[in-house]
């Protein structure tokens, strides 16, 4: 794969310490490193810092698209009284147990990518991210012949997280991929994003990306990480299985039962916040190209 949205870590000097200390530094604030000129691989305009961390959905953490950031000293608190962050892993794996994340994003060679996010909601976003590939992860724990799947669990800390008081969702938010989604060079456990520490409303301090998949595919502030031999279960799909399903592919022709998919607004801060026009949604989000291969065969109407 070639391409500018695809990059490793050689215009990121500094970016592995920066990494192993991100907890700790400072939330930045109202940056735009986003510069006119940036674009994902398709033209499509760098979503505003300001934007990406303004309007956000972070259930944990509030159900308005500004609880987030709102609440985000609530979940940067929390990080900071448990470091080093940990991320434990379960199941079909060879060496189980509990790895701090400096160790982990040393399992990798640090990923920039720009990605667009697409929101089942029908707004998109395009955000640089700074990460390793979950691949180089799982390929380091070692997972078994049984492994079929991949489940990850965010944060779950009902006595600090607002959220989590109230019986909205099935807490801990938990999320899957087949292990070859996981496995693919596309899927990104990311600890950074616009080249700084992953602010804590974008999922602190390590938080799941995989394109071509509607946001609630990409958990944030990942906690554990289960190979399991059956597909497992996720949040949404519990909590409504008509209109969310496992897999979750950014699919135009398959509308969500109470809205269509066809088109997305693209949040580029070009149109005065949220007044942006409506565009195109592409098959698999644009990435097609790269993962439709992954699901020859299948039907995904039935599959959705
Ligand atoms: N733990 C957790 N992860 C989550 C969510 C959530 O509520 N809790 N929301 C998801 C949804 S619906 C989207 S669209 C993206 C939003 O990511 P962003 O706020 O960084 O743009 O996060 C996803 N990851
Ligand atoms: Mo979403």
């Amino acid at each position: 794969m070639s391409g500018q949205f695809i990059g490793t870590a050689a215009a990121f000097g500094s970016g592995l310490s920066l990494l192993s200390r991100r907890s700790e530094a400072p939330e930045p604030t109202g940056i735009d490193r986003s510069g006119p000129h940036q674009t994902d691989e398709l033209g499509g305009l760098v979503t505003p810092f300001a934007l990406a961390t303004r309007y956000n959905n972070f259930y944990e953490l509030g159900w308005g698209k500004g609880d987030p950031a709102r609440h985000a000293e609530v979940l940067r608190s929390y990080i900071a009284a448990h470091e080093p962050w940990t991320v434990t892993f379960s199941g079909e794996v060879e060496r189980p147990g509990t790895y701090d994340l400096a160790t982990l994003l040393g399992w990798g060679e640090l990923q920039e990518r720009t990605y667009r996010l697409r929101c089942v909601e029908a707004w998109s976003m395009v955000m640089p991210w700074q990460g390793v590939l979950l691949g180089d992860v799982l390929r380091r724990v070692g997972y078994t012949s049984q492994a079929r799947y991949v489940q990850l669990t965010s944060v779950f800390a009902p006595e600090t997280l607002p959220g989590q008081r109230s019986a909205s969702l099935d807490w801990p938010y938990v999320e899957g991929l087949r292990l070859d989604e996981a496995l693919h060079p596309l899927t990104l456990l990311a600890s950074g994003m616009y080249g700084e520490p992953l602010p804590a409303q974008n999922g602190a301090p390590l938080r799941l990306a995989v394109p071509w998949k509607y946001g609630f595919k990409w958990a944030k502030s990942v906690t554990h990480i289960a190979l399991t031999r059956e597909m497992p279960l996720t949040t949404w799909s519990v909590a409504a299985p008509h209109e969310y399903g496992f897999y979750a592919n950014v699919n135009p022709d398959v509308d969500h039962p109470r809205w269509s998919q066809a088109t997305e607004r693209r949040l580029d801060g070009q149109g005065g916040g949220l007044m942006e026009a409506r565009q195109e949604t592409l098959p698999f989000n644009g990435y097609a190209e790269q993962v439709a291969g992954l699901y020859a065969g299948q039907d995904l109407r039935r599959d959705f």
